[in-house]
Parts: C-alpha cells; sequence; structure tokens
C-alpha cells in the first residue's frame, strides 16, 4: 500500500499516535495536514513515552521526512520548545528530516489570548471547551487573509505589514473583550527572533512531496483530532476550526487526491468526548466512571476529564462514509474485559422516529435518544493480544458486530498502548 490517510473517526484520542507510528515504519514520509498544537499524539516505545502535539509522529523514528503541511496552523514558539523537549528524550531533528509547508499560516499570542477570552466570556451552552490555544482564531485569520505565514519570516517589511493587517482587525476585539492592547513593536521583535528557527525548516512542501510521489515515496498522512470535530461535518459549533475528514490530506499538504490510496479510520472501541457539545451515548453512571479510569481517559494537551459513552455505531458509520474510509483500526478493547453486559447504539430515535445517522439541526440532535443493542461481554482479559486466537469469542463477535453496522471492514486491532500488541486482520 502507497499512501495512507489515518484520520480520527471519533471525537479524537482514538489512538492515532499509536497507529500511526507502528505504520511509519512501512513509509518513508510523515505528514500532519490541518490543525496544530491542539492534538496530542501520545507514543509509546520501548516503555518511553513520547508526547507530540505540532510535530508528526514519525520524528521519533529515525530516517524519515516529517512534514508540517500548509492545513496546519503553527505557533513557532510552541515547535521550538516540543522540538528541544523530543530532543532531551534523543530524537534527532534536523531540516534533513523535518520540512514545514512555507504557506503555512502562524499562531501569534494574539490568538490564544481571543481563544481563551471568548471561552471565559461565554456561558453554558455558548462555551465550546477549546483547548485554549488559539487554533479557532488562527484559522480564522487564515481565511481572512490576514495571516502571518511561514513565508513572511523572511522579510521584515512583509512581516511588518501582515502583522500590522492583523492587529487592525485584532485590536477592536480585543477592546470589546477587555484584552489590553497589544504591543506591536514587542510582537514583530518577538517574530524576527523565532524566524530563523522556523524559517531553517521551511520548504515548498508540495514540490518536495510531488517528486518525492515520482520516485515512488510513501506518504502517511497523519490526522489530529476526529471526524465529529470537523468543522464542517462535526457537531457545529462544538468542533474544531479545520477540516479532520480524510480529503483534507490532499488539501493541506498539496498533492492531488489521487495521492491518497488507502483511508484508516481509528476507532476507539467505546466513545469519548473532552469538551463540550452533543454526546448522544454518553454514561453519567457507574459504567462510564469505569470506561474513563481503566482506558485513563485524560486529555494529553489540557489535562481535562474526557467523557465516556457506549460505541455509537450510527455515528462512526456516518464518519466512515464521510472520510471514505478503507478500513479500520480499532483500539482499547481491553478497556472493555470485565463487562456483564456492553451496549452499541444502532441509531437514534427522534420524536418517535427511529434514525440511523445523527442529525444535523441542533434541536433534533437535542432530542434523538439512543437506541441500544445489547451484547454479551467477556471476563478473560485481551490486554497485549496478539492474535485472533488470544480473543474471547465473546470479544470477537463484539468487533464482528461493530464492523456490521458501520458497514466498514476492521483492519487492525490494537490491544495495549504498545505497538507490537496490534493483530493485523488480513
Ligand atoms: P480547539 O482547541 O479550538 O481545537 O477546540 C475545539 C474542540 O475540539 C476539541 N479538540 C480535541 N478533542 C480531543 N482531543 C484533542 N486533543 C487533545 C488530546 C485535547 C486535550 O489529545 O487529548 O488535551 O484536551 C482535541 N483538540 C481539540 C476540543 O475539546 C473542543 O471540543
Ligand atoms: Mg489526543
Amino acid at each position: 500500500m502507497a499512501n495512507v490517510v489515518v484520520v480520527g473517526a471519533q471525537w479524537g484520542d482514538e489512538g492515532k499516535g499509536k497507529i500511526v507510528d507502528w505504520l511509519s515504519e512501512r513509509a518513508d514520509i510523515i505528514a500532519r495536514f490541518q490543525g496544530g498544537h491542539n492534538a496530542g499524539h501520545t507514543l509509546v516505545i520501548d516503555g518511553k513515552v513520547y508526547k507530540l502535539n505540532a510535530l508528526p509522529s514519525g520524528v521519533v523514528r529515525g530516517g524519515k521526512l516529517s512534514v508540517i503541511g500548509n492545513g496546519v496552523v503553527l505557533d513557532p514558539w510552541h515547535l521550538v520548545t516540543e522540538i528541544e523537549k523530543i530532543r532531551e528524550q534523543g530524537v534527532e531533528i534536523s531540516p534533513e528530516t523535518l520540512m514545514i509547508a512555507e504557506n503555512t499560516p502562524l499562531i501569534l499570542p494574539i490568538h490564544g489570548e481571543l481563544d481563551r477570552a471568548r471561552e471565559e466570556a461565554s456561558s453554558k451552552g455558548t462555551k465550546i471547551g477549546t483547548t485554549g490555544r488559539g487554533i479557532g482564531p488562527a484559522y480564522e485569520d487564515k481565511v481572512g487573509r490576514r495571516s502571518v505565514r511561514v513565508a513572511d519570516l523572511a522579510d521584515e517589511a512583509t512581516l511588518t505589514a501582515r502583522v500590522d493587517r492583523a492587529l487592525q482587525h485584532h485590536d477592536p476585539l480585543r477592546k470589546g473583550l477587555g484584552i489590553e492592547p497589544i504591543d506591536r513593536d514587542g510582537l514583530i521583535a518577538q517574530l524576527k527572533e523565532i524566524a530563523p528557527e522556523i524559517l531553517k525548516y521551511a520548504a515548498p512542501v508540495w514540490k518536495v512531496l510531488a517528486e518525492n510521489r515520482k520516485q515512488g515515496k510513501r506518504i502517511l498522512f497523519e490526522g489530529a483530532q476526529g471526524s465529529l470535530l470537523d468543522i464542517d461535518f462535526g457537531t457545529y459549533p462544538f468542533v474544531t476550526s479545520s477540516n479532520v475528514v480524510a480529503g483534507q490530506a490532499a488539501a493541506g499538504t498539496g498533492m492531488g487526491p489521487g495521492a491518497i490510496d488507502f483511508v484508516l479510520g481509528i476507532v476507539k472501541a467505546y466513545t469519548t468526548r473532552v469538551g463540550e457539545g452533543p454526546f448522544p451515548t454518553e454514561l453519567d453512571d457507574a459504567d462510564g466512571q469505569r470506561l474513563g479510569e481503566r482506558g485513563r481517559e485524560f486529555g494529553t494537551v489540557t489535562g481535562r476529564k474526557r467523557r465516556c459513552g457506549w460505541f455509537d455505531a450510527a455515528l462512526v458509520r456516518q464518519t466512515c462514509a464521510v472520510s471514505g474510509v478503507s478500513g479500520i483500526a480499532l483500539t482499547k478493547l481491553d478497556v472493555l474485559d470485565g463487562f456483564d453486559v456492553l451496549k452499541i447504539c444502532v441509531g437514534y430515535d427522534l420524536d418517535g422516529k427511529r434514525l440511523d445517522y445523527l442529525p444535523t439541526a441542533a434541536d433534533e440532535q437535542a432530542r434523538c435518544t439512543p437506541v441500544y443493542e445489547e451484547i454479551e461481554g467477556w471476563n478473560e482479559s485481551t490486554e497485549g493480544a496478539r492474535s485472533w486466537a488470544d480473543l474471547p469469542a465473546a470479544a470477537i463477535k463484539y468487533v464482528r458486530r461493530i464492523e456490521e453496522l458501520i458497514d466498514c471492514p476492521v483492519a487492525m486491532l490494537s490491544t495495549s498502548p504498545e505497538r507490537e500488541d496490534t493483530i493485523l486482520v488480513t
């Protein structure tokens, strides 16, 4: 298989980091195509834990090219700190192993400030529960045509003009929210200082990828967040500000859609969500508590406790369709060990009518109640299983039922954070 896109098929935190790491062995290039340092990808290699936000997961494997594509929004200060941290863990990062698209928009301190101030000013119902990292405001500036982009760092006159254009928009906004005015010269000085640290990785990524593709190099596109957080197809407005679906892999790096050979959807064996917004199968009871504890469900970026609930097959069927998922990797099955009965949401009841998808209108979403199917649990441990034969019959039944309900085959099964604990389904 040549080029694979990995996307989260739920609300993020499906365990993409491990799968991407597993697949990166079979790839030459690993590319991020959306999101920013709101992502939290955890990799466990030989017991050593690496936590990545903006860097593609490929950096921890030697001999690969890691790419930050134009679809990403990049906080240059965070990136430099992240590179330092990962270097301290013994990972080598150089302009030969990391490239940043020159047309990548930057996240500036004003974006984080605006993000946090807006969240603070909102109340339940309007609050999004963002990571507070300035992702939304940075994307707003991108489509508003007032971003400072990586390439702008190379020329002082351009940089100054870009900053002034952005501030023209931001100054009144800040005033309205009671944030003190920006120190323009200070911001420009900060940007000039960080510029060489970023520019050394800057490259025409679209061109590098096209050339590599011609040579038969394999590209792994690493999605962040999950399809239900997609700006178009997610539970709007409780979403992130980028397209998360697989189609974005092409536009977010500068390749045609034909460059994508396989879309791997990462799916957790139950459901979690961090942040506000609808979550039909959410559990407020002991079962939900148990999922959270056994699954260690805390946000890697913010440390927030994740909301937990039963597997929602209707939602995953939907996200597999919009991302054109070719096969899924099912993760964290072991968290379900020891439940007597498991529930799977197969659709919704809306005012007495049965739906097999989540409607778009917010009021309808709120009135939807999940329709569950019950399935027998298992007592045996599935943790660390490395073949189908290691799995109890009831666990296999659960996996097969999911496959049927989401209308998409299971390609991989992950049974612990360690990369070796993976079952390939052929
Ligand atoms: P933002 O900051 O503007 O992207 O937030 C908007 C919504 O998107 C959600 N979001 C996430 N959901 C799950 N995981 C994410 N990454 C971190 C992690 C999150 C963390 O891996 O754990 O540490 O809290 C992520 N990033 C954004 C967010 O919760 C909002 O609902
Ligand atoms: Mg995460």
